[in-house]
């Protein structure tokens, strides 16, 4: 018999949206702690009580009484729902959700916080693929100051167990796909399509987020306010009990949930214009560097060298100008965290490496150009310019001075 107590919580309708302040819990009365963790569910009947015994017995030992577990159960045939709900009893940091109106994962996902208590928001899936071993470390990883803390399958340490090529397959040639449509969100982690995360609250709340999916991490980085980001590597595990719900149909709403966050987030979106009109500007700077120098270098008056010769040194102390300006002004929020002398030198020569590769670009568009498109040098000149800048500092940007960097 189910004791009063135990009854479920009761489903949000409306908005997928998430409250920024701590209400206390209608359900429970109770006020905010540290963290909740979603456990979406469907036909995990197997695996249920597994999962809720494990995690209960990591987070009392960790943080005990500060947590909540939010199994969110959508009406699943075989009754998962009413499995977890008997164990309430015994597991009293348990809370169940039935949704007879709603389907979808991402959208379980979202119910569930809204009605979570934590600052920390968390999801893990119900079948024992997500090792629980790294809830600690999303954790803590977050308590050391991440915004958002994503365990990866693709960062040290991680991996899947054995999934066919064509699963693999599938899987990066979405994630590829999707850093093409959506390079300011997919490029940030190295793995978009992780269902095993944790954020703070802070950063989601007020947005409005999109049922759509499968991928609740690319509503959470696309439409939250994500700044730091940390990674941790996993071992995507074999299913024991159970099996996949995913089908066809995930990969055509994923499609989907690419150009609607697309369009509704705007072409720019993602896209650090500050930082990039930053770089321009060093870039400029640089034009005048390599100009003086080249004049003190080879004209007749001063040193008079031959022209490559003033030329090479003329260019590689202008890359060192913009180097020293990018480090210290246009990416000085990444450099200040990673200032250690052998960081700099390695940012130093691959933004030399990038910048070269950046010429070489740059000398390949303008005769294309030239050739096939605009017969006005100058102005073909000024698009190669263009387009090998945007290669520079994008690549700079996720090479030399990465923004997340993983830890
Ligand atoms: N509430 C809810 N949970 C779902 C739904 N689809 C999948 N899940 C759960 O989400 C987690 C991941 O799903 P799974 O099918 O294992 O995906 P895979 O691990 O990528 O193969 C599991 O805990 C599923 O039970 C859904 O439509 N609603
Ligand atoms: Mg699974």
């Amino acid at each position: 018999m189910i004791e009063e107590t135990n009854l479920l919580l009761s489903v949000p309708t409306g908005l997928l949206q998430i409250s920024e302040g701590l209400t206390p819990s209608v359900n429970t009365g109770s006020k905010g702690i540290l963290l909740s963790l979603v456990i979406p569910t469907y036909k995990e009947r197997d695996n249920i009580e597994n999962v809720i015994k494990i995690l209960t017995q990591m987070l009392d030992e960790s943080i005990p009484g500060d947590y909540e577990l939010i199994v969110v159960d959508d009406d699943s045939p075989d009754r998962t729902w009413e499995v977890a709900q008997s164990l309430i009893a015994e597991y009293p940091q348990l809370q169940v959700m039935r949704r007879q109106q709603e389907r979808g994962l991402s959208s379980a996902v979202i119910r569930g916080w809204q009605v979570a208590r934590g600052h920390i928001l968390g999801v893990i899936d119900g079948d024992l693929q997500h090792p629980p071993e790294v809830l600690m470390q999303l954790l803590s990883a977050i308590e050391q100051g991440a915004d958002l803390a994503v365990a990866s399958r693709h960062v040290d340490g991680g991996g899947v167990s054995s999934w066919s090529v064509v699963r693999r397959f599938l899987s990066r040639g979405a994630q590829v796909l999707g850093l093409i449509v959506l390079p300011g969100v997919l490029g940030r982690v190295s793995d978009p399509m992780s269902g095993y995360f944790m954020v703070r609250r802070a950063c989601v709340a007020g947005a409005t987020l999109n049922p759509i999916g499968y991928k609740i991490l690319l509503e959470v980085i696309g439409r939250g306010k994500v700044r730091e980001i940390a990674e941790v590597g996993y071992v995507f595990c074999e299913r024991t009990e159970g099996e996949s719900k995913v089908t066809w149909k995930q990969y055509v709403d994923y499609l989907h949930h690419l150009l609607r966050l697309r369009l509704s987030t705007g072409i720019l979106h993602g896209f650090p214009i500050g930082r990039f009109l930053r770089f321009g500007l060093v870039g400029l700077s640089g034009v005048f560097v390599d100009m003086t120098v080249l004049y003190l270098l080879s004209d007749d008056s001063t040193l008079h060298l031959p022209l490559t010769r003033s030329k090479i040194i003329a260019g590689e102390i202008a890359i060192f100008n913009n180097f020293l300006w990018n480090d210290a002004w246009t990416f000085a929020d990444v450099s200040m965290q990673q200032q250690e002398w052998r960081q700099r030198l390695k940012r130093f020569l691959k933004f030399n490496i990038i910048c070269l590769a950046g010429l070489v670009l740059n000398v390949l568009l303008l005769n294309l150009v030239y050739n096939f498109l605009i017969s006005n040098r100058y102005i073909a000149n000024l698009i190669a310019i263009a387009i090998a800048t945007i290669w520079n500092f994008w690549v700079n940007l996720k090479l030399s001075w990465r923004v997340t960097e993983v830890k």
